[in-house]
Order: C-alpha cells, then sequence, then structure tokens
C-alpha cells in the first residue's frame, strides 16, 4: 500500500508533478475518430473547437492490419493540428493485454505527449491496471521531458471492472474519469443483447391485470420498457464522485436512431455523468445539447440561489419548499452553466438572456 504522503510524488525522476484535481475543462462529448482512415482524419483540424474533445481511437474498430496506421496517423495530426485552448486531444490506446499497446504508450508520450491530455484505457480489470500505467506514463513523460501529467480515463467493459470500480477510481491522482463500455461489458456479463448501448424493448415490467380477470396472459396489459443500464451508471456515478473524477456514459451504437440516443445520453446526464462519447458526427449536436443545462433550469436555480441569501434556513418559492439541499443541487448546475459560459459565447448568451 503507498502512503498518503506519497501520493503525489512523481513515480520516477524527472516526471512532472501529480495534480491533485481534474482540470474542470469542459468535455460533454468526446469525438471518436479512427486516424487510419484517410477521409475521417482528414476532418478533424476543422472539428477543433467544435467538439470539447478530439479522440484517436487505436482500439477495437480499428482493423488489425491498420493498427500501425492509425498510430503513426494520430501522431502526425497532432504534431500538423494546433487544439487551441476549447478542444482538447484524447486518445484510446489498445488493451492491456494486446500486441501494440506498448508500442501506443511508448510512441505516443514520446511524440506527442505534450499534445496529449487524457489516455484512455479499455477493458480496465482492477487497480493494478492503472498502477502499471501509471508509472509508465511517468518514466516516458520523464524521457520526454514532459512538464504536465498525462491523466489517465478508463473504460468499464468486464465484470471484474465493475466489481472493483471503486478502487479504480482512486488507484492514482492520473484519474480523470470512467466511461462505460456497454457492448463489451455485456458479453462479459453474458447479458443477451446484441446492440452498442442503449434500450432493450424485452426488458420491461408490465402492468398488473384488472382486479377480476382470471386470464391475466391474455387480458390488455401495459408494458413499461426498463433502462438496462442505470445500475451500472448509478454506481459508477458513485465511484467517481467519491474519489473526485469525472463519470461519462459511452457509445450509442445506432447512429441513425437520433431520438433514443438523446433520451440514453440524458438519463446519464440526469444521473450525474459529465458528458459522453460520440462516434459520429451525427451525435456531437446531440451531446453538446444534452450535457449543457438546459436555460430554463439555469435560470430556476439562479431564483433559487437568489431566495436562499445566506443559504440557510427553508423558504417557500412557486409553492415548493426550498433549503440548503435543494439550493446544492441548484449551485451543481449555476456553477455547471458558469464553467461552459467561459468557453462556449453562445451558452454564455443563452443563460444570461
Ligand atoms: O461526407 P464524407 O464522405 O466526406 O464523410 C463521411 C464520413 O467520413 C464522415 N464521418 C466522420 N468524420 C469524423 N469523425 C467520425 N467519427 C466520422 N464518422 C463519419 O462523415 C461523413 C458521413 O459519414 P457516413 O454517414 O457515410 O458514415 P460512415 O458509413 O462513413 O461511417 C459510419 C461509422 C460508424 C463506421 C463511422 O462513423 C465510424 O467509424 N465512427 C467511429 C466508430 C468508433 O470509433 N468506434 C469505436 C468506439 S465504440 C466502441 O468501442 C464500443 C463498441
Ligand atoms: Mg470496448
Amino acid at each position: 500500500m503507498r502512503s498518503a504522503k506519497d501520493f503525489f510524488k512523481p513515480l520516477a525522476v524527472g516526471a512532472p508533478r501529480p495534480v491533485t484535481e481534474v482540470p474542470a475543462r469542459p468535455s460533454r462529448v468526446i469525438h471518436f475518430f479512427d486516424p487510419s482512415n484517410e477521409k475521417m482524419a482528414a476532418k478533424i483540424p476543422s472539428m477543433v473547437g467544435t467538439v470539447d474533445v478530439l479522440l484517436g481511437n487505436l482500439e477495437d474498430a480499428v482493423k488489425a492490419d491498420k493498427k500501425v496506421a492509425a498510430r503513426e496517423g494520430l501522431v502526425k495530426i497532432a504534431k500538423a493540428t494546433d487544439f487551441g485552448e476549447n478542444t482538447q486531444l484524447w486518445t484510446r490506446v489498445n488493451a492491456l493485454d494486446s500486441p501494440w499497446v506498448l508500442d501506443d504508450l511508448v510512441t505516443l508520450v514520446t511524440e506527442i505527449g505534450d499534445k496529449l491530455d487524457v489516455i484512455m484505457v479499455p477493458k480496465v480489470e482492477g487497480p493494478e491496471d492503472i498502477h502499471y500505467v501509471d508509472r509508465l506514463l511517468a518514466q516516458l513523460e520523464a524521457r520526454a521531458g514532459l512538464q504536465r501529467p498525462i491523466l489517465v480515463h478508463a473504460i468499464l467493459e468486464t465484470a471484474r471492472g465493475m466489481a472493483n470500480v471503486e478502487e479504480i477510481c482512486g488507484a492514482s491522482p492520473r484519474m480523470q474519469g470512467l466511461s462505460l463500455g456497454p457492448a463489451d461489458l455485456a458479453a462479459d456479463r453474458r447479458m443477451k443483447t446484441t446492440r452498442v448501448g442503449g434500450g432493450h424493448p424485452g426488458y420491461l415490467v408490465r402492468q398488473d391485470p384488472p382486479a377480476g380477470v382470471d386470464d391475466a396472459v391474455h387480458a390488455d396489459r401495459a408494458t413499461y420498457q426498463q433502462d438496462l443500464w442505470h445500475y451500472t451508471i448509478a454506481r459508477m456515478v458513485d465511484a467517481c464522485a467519491m474519489h473526485g473524477i469525472l463519470p461519462y456514459y459511452g457509445p450509442f451504437g445506432d447512429i441513425k436512431d437520433v431520438v433514443a440516443c438523446e433520451d440514453q445520453f440524458r438519463n446519464a446526464f440526469l444521473l450525474g455523468c459529465v458528458g459522453t462519447w460520440s462516434l459520429h458526427p451525427v451525435q456531437i449536436e446531440i451531446a453538446k445539447r444534452v450535457f449543457s443545462p438546459s436555460a430554463e433550469d439555469v435560470a430556476h436555480a439562479r431564483r433559487v440561489v437568489e431566495a436562499m441569501g445566506d443559504g440557510t434556513g427553508a423558504v417557500m418559492l412557486d409553492g415548493k419548499m426550498e433549503d440548503d439541499a435543494s439550493l446544492k443541487q441548484c449551485l451543481v448546475i449555476v456553477e455547471l452553466a458558469e464553467r461552459l459560459s467561459r468557453t462556449d459565447p453562445e451558452l454564455a448568451q443563452l443563460y444570461a438572456a
């Protein structure tokens, strides 16, 4: 066990000091692209400023014979692009048991470590995976002479990862956040779904039969579809909040179903997630809209803050009781709106109106 006093010491001589807090930069939308796909890669410079995060994906969805091209493509894009103040550059490296990950980490940190904000690590199973990456990154940062540490984001996509979620979140000061990996997690859990995220029409509850009806099977009874991911996302949110890091939804694979995509994103937003992935340009606007509070919610939250004065006691507002606890919820909304307004002039105008 490491001593608490050692936690914020660099893990290699010459590596930058670990951060004590996750930097408060917007990350409502983490936009995935395949750097080995020339058409997609060509679009990336023009997407700077339109998304909070551009993520060069090296793992699943990149063909095995394109892994090296994807890595080299990402290096080329990162070197040639100025990402500005408002767009971060992240990558998703290959899994820790794959033949590619060591070269992914060595190449990316030494070649473009100064441009990379966060490395997403897939299929994290326990704190030992984070410890491995933590030390290796420190060694590579020292070699590259980096001035700030690269942060780590874990994807939860195995039952063991879920069982160890709190320890993963607390494994290193580098931990920036967690995403849900619903497709791999479903397979690992032996769920009987075949989709990438989202609900399933078979996962439902049925209304009771009317009183006195014997043949309940044939009675006309309403059904209500349930959220397959509620437990998992709620557990992730608690683990992240406990350790001061950020929870995210993940992929929604039905690109054409923009309505269900928005619903899934909103469920995650309401439960506490700060952002999500976008896999296709059509999902970017949905993610930005859903993960920014509405003008009405911000206006209401500000009214509560004003009505609560010094923040103690109870008041009536529009027939509802407000007190210290509702004030705290409103402050979450107001602080998020203020943070987003600093980098998004359209939202600043919307929230000022
Ligand atoms: O109009 P153009 O032909 O010039 O461009 C196409 C296409 O190249 C472009 N485009 C993208 N540009 C930037 N980033 C993207 N992610 C992106 N996706 C597409 O937009 C134009 C229209 O494209 P389209 O509608 O014809 O779509 P395609 O059939 O070309 O591509 C669809 C897929 C889903 C294959 C593509 O969007 C993609 O590969 N997205 C990323 C997938 C990914 O990263 N998956 C891994 C994360 S999910 C996971 O691991 C769990 C399962
Ligand atoms: Mg996966």
